[in-house]
């Protein structure tokens, strides 16, 4: 057994399942995690020593690469003031404003720990500011593990969601319907219907949950346009998107502004920040201000804020976006090359620093087409790389991230490992 399968074994009887986050525990792929010992730049190191070129970094934080040394710097001086104080500071001034910059839709923001809990108190917001009850998602994209938000379609388009999770009570998913991503015309109808009874829209205008893909510029101006008309709040959740396809996220990329937006993973830098934040009219409906209530012992944590915030200066030196685009269209131009050599059918995509890879003949432009991606193949080629020391997302249904730290050798190394894994593939 290796000490990864020690560890599991162990893990599993403390805590369901042995790990902390279901997407951990390679359920989607098979086998058994592996457990972490340290990481730097584009490599960590399992419980065996072995070193894998990690194309998950924390799911999107470690954008800058693993244990940079300007960010466990600003951690370290931050940590040696003092942990957490349940007290405002200066840093969190710093962190909003940051954010205000890069981000101008963003007027004013909250800080909060998670994706989550940010994607929740956002929605809450839209909710309280608006007085009405419905939300519109789409298939395919995760907001986090809000109530609210665990929600599949309903049996035909008007009829109200049900929840993908137990636990969730059949009168919450209800104020919740689910529609097509890039369906622009379901919008229309459900608009026409229910206009005036909807809250918000949320969507990722850049979806990475079920794999990459791409929104079209019509899909997010319809919503824009009918947002605006029928007074419903438009919310961008680029808590996977912001910073990650662009220093002003997906918005900047499409040029179209949300009302609020969902921020996480890099301002945090791999520490628990997530923030919510967009029209200051808005925002003046959460406490202490207004009847919004909205709270957290931990956010706007000094420490995480000095990781993140840390994270945020790195990606705004010059240049920093178009190596860190460049590499990672170098590293899906190499992987479609190497398939197309081993005659397996296969293409990716590639936004800013993050990535999608499919095991079909095209590129998938909605969810009914991702879901016809061969996850078997995935599997097997998942496994392949990961024996040869390359860690991809462990799902067919997930999105790869690359780091500033992925240089030309990185690359190569990782395309010509998948040349041979492809090559198995085709045995
Ligand atoms: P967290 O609560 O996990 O910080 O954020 C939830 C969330 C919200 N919105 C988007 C667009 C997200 O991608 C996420 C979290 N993403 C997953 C990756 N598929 C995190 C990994 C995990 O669940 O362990």
């Amino acid at each position: 057994m290796s000490n990864n399968d020690i560890l599991f074994e162990r893990a599993q009887r403390s805590t369901p399942g042995g790990v902390n986050s279901p997407v951990r525990a390679f359920r989607s792929v098979g086998g058994t995690p592996r457990f972490v010992t340290r990481a730097q730049g584009p490599y960590f190191w399992d419980a065996d020593g072995k070193r894998y070129i990690d194309y998950i970094g924390s799911w999107g934080p470690a954008i800058v690469g693993h244990a940079h040394p300007q960010v466990i710097s600003a951690v370290q001086q931050a940590a040696v003031n003092g942990l957490s104080f349940g007290a405002p500071t200066e840093g969190e001034i710093l962190m909003a404003e940051e954010i205000c910059k890069l981000v101008p839709s963003i007027e004013q923001v909250r800080l909060v720990s998670s994706g989550t809990e940010a994607a929740m108190s956002a929605l809450r917001l839209a909710r309280g500011a608006t007085g009405r009850d419905l939300i519109i998602k789409f298939e395919g994209c995760y907001h986090g593990h809000a109530d609210s938000l665990l929600v599949k379609a309903g049996s035909g388009l008007l009829t109200f969601g049900n929840p993908t999770s137990s636990g969730v009570p059949a009168d919450f998913a209800k104020h919740t319907m689910v529609l097509d991503y890039n369906h622009p015309q379901q919008l229309e109808d459900v608009f026409s219907k229910m206009g005036s009874s909807i809250a918000a829209v949320i969507v990722e205008p850049v979806a990475g949950n079920m794999n990459l893909l791409r929104a079209t510029p019509e899909f997010l101006q319809t919503m824009r346009r009918l947002c605006t008309q029928h007074g419903a709040i438009l919310m961008f959740d680029e808590v996977m998107s912001g910073f990650r396809v662009a220093l002003g996220g997906a918005q900047a990329l499409y040029d179209i502004k949300p009302d609020m937006t969902v921020l996480g993973k890099v301002i945090g830098g791999g520490l628990p920040v997530a923030a919510f934040g967009g029209r200051a009219d808005l925002m003046q409906h959460l406490a202490p201000l207004g009847g919004v209530y909205q709270a957290g012992t931990l956010s706007g944590n000094p420490v995480a804020v000095a990781a993140g915030m840390s994270t945020l200066k790195i990606i705004q030196q010059p240049g920093f976006y178009e190596h860190l685009t460049a590499q990672t269209r170098k590293l899906v131009d190499g992987l479609c090359s190497a398939a197309s050599e081993a005659g397996i059918d296969f293409c990716g995509d590639a936004i800013g620093g993050m990535f999608g890879l499919y095991f079909t003949r095209k590129l998938p432009v909605n969810y009914a087409e991702m879901m016809t991606c061969d996850k078997e193949r995935f599997n097997r080629f998942f496994h392949a790389m990961l024996d040869a020391g390359v860690y991809l997302a462990p799902s067919a249904f997930e999105a790869g991230f690359v780091s500033a730290m992925h240089d030309d050798a990185v690359i190569a190394e990782t395309v010509s490992t998948a040349a041979a894994a492809f090559k198995s593939l085709s045995a």
